[in-house]
């Protein structure tokens, strides 16, 4: 039982310099977190010892009972959260949680619908440079020029392409999704509707996001954004196949063994153990009324934070958000996102640089920045400390180049988080 400081010094140096990086910086990607300790102990535990392909007893292999312990309470718990008939626990992340449903329940070359990347979707809704939009016949629709999903243009696509899964969800939209209104869609064309939550499950769960179910046929998240738990992924659904005798007719199964049978063995191996506890961890921490509280203040600080850009003079994609995310264009200060991510990470305020719908700038260079409030709310951060935060990164927006500027900035930055810290005891040298 040698430790990691002494079986192997340059990982723990390592890990040890990571972990003063997130404590020393305001981390502002949207899609990030700071896990609890138990989620951390639960991730680290000899639970990546064991194989166990299949789900709870009907395993390909021996001593599984305690693991079919954990991963059937992981079931449970994101069941009862999600108000789902059925969970699966096992997809190693969001992106094969999102091609297993595409095996499940289309075949190569069919019609799908997703939200265009550019637009604010992810690559697994139908990219062309992903499977998604490679195997299958993807549609991709837009948002309006407001910034906001415009249903009357998402309802003239499916009728005109008759998909026969429509995906609803996003990685860079700030605003609520409509779930009655894409079923509707979705009901038109006999599409099966999947939402995609990962940027919003923690929001879901903490009841500041309308839930998807009884609208959505399944619901797929990751588990490590607003949920705030380990990397890792769940897919939700109903245990009927609505759409059977359209879509499936034929097949003696329904959703959840179409959904399971495409997990494994469609698509992965032995799930990762480890990953399940700490979920199922992060899933009883989600349910408890403190993280309705955190959730809830996840979208007061986003909310304060954009108040504080705009009165700053800056844009924001549809004018503001209803979320835990702002979507910044930076197309009047006449600076690229790629530019301004490089001088905020030198202020030690770490955003991503994003696409804003209809950039003309490549994605390399593209015209925005995504800024979230999950990871800065986790560290207790209050609204006055958001408006603050947004006066910061006004400032070195509007000044990239001073150096005067980054430094001033940095040392306020150092205030803010040492006022907020993170992981007090621990150490990995
Ligand atoms: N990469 C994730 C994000 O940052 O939003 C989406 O998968």
């Amino acid at each position: 039982m040698t430790p990691l400081h002494t079986t192997d010094p340059d990982i723990a140096e390592f890990l040890e310099s990571e972990l003063e990086r997130e404590r020393q910086v305001l981390e502002m990607i949207p899609s990030e977190n700071i896990v609890s300790r138990a989620v951390l102990e639960a991730l680290g535990s000899v639970l990546t010892n064991k194989y166990s392909e299949g789900y709870p007893t009907k395993r390909y292999y021996g001593g599984n009972q305690f693991i079919d312990e954990v991963e059937t309470l992981a079931r449970e718990r994101a069941k009862a959260l999600f108000s789902a008939e059925h969970a699966n626990v096992q997809p190693y992340s969001g992106s094969p949680a999102n091609l297993a449903v595409y095996f499940a329940l289309v075949k190569p070359g069919d019609t799908v619908m997703g939200m265009s990347l550019a637009h604010g979707g992810h690559l697994t809704h139908g990219h062309k440079v992903s499977i998604t939009g490679t195997y299958y016949n993807a549609v991709q629709y837009p948002v309006g020029d407001d910034g906001f999903i415009d249903y009357d243009v998402v309802r003239a696509l499916a009728l005109e392409h008759k998909p026969k899964l429509i995906f609803c969800g996003a990685t860079a939209y700030p605003r609520i999704f409509d779930f009655e209104k894409f079923r509707a869609i979705a009901d038109e064309v006999n599409a099966y509707l999947v939402a995609d939550m990962a940027h919003v499950a923690g929001l879901i769960a903490g009841g500041v996001h309308p839930k998807p179910f009884p609208h959505a046929d399944v619901m797929t998240t990751t588990t490590h954004k607003t949920l705030r738990g380990p990397r890792g992924a769940m897919i939700l659904c109903k245990r009927e196949d609505r759409l059977h005798d359209i879509h499936h007719a034929g097949s003696k199964h329904d959703l959840a063994t179409l959904i399971d049978r495409a997990i494994f063995p469609g698509l992965q191996g032995g799930p990762h153990n480890h990953q399940t506890a700490a979920i199922a961890t992060t899933l009883k921490e989600a349910a408890e009324p403190t993280f309705k509280t955190y959730a809830e203040n996840i979208v007061k600080n986003a909310k304060a934070l954009a108040e504080s850009l705009l009165n700053e003079g800056m844009t924001l994609v549809s004018g503001g958000t209803d979320n835990h995310l702002i979507l910044m264009n930076l197309r009047p200060q006449n600076v690229n996102g790629a530019v301004i991510e490089t001088a905020l990470d030198d202020a030690h305020i770490t955003v991503n640089k994003n696409s804003i719908p209809n950039d003309p700038a490549p994605p390399m260079k593209p015209s925005g920045i995504r800024i979230g409030s999950p990871t800065l709310t986790t560290r207790g951060f209050t609204e006055d400390d958001m408006r603050v935060v947004g006066q910061l990164i006004a400032q070195i927006i509007k000044a990239p180049n001073d150096v005067s500027v980054r430094e001033s900035v940095k040392a306020k930055v150092a205030e803010l988080t040492s006022a907020h810290p993170i992981y007090p005891n621990l150490s990995y040298l």
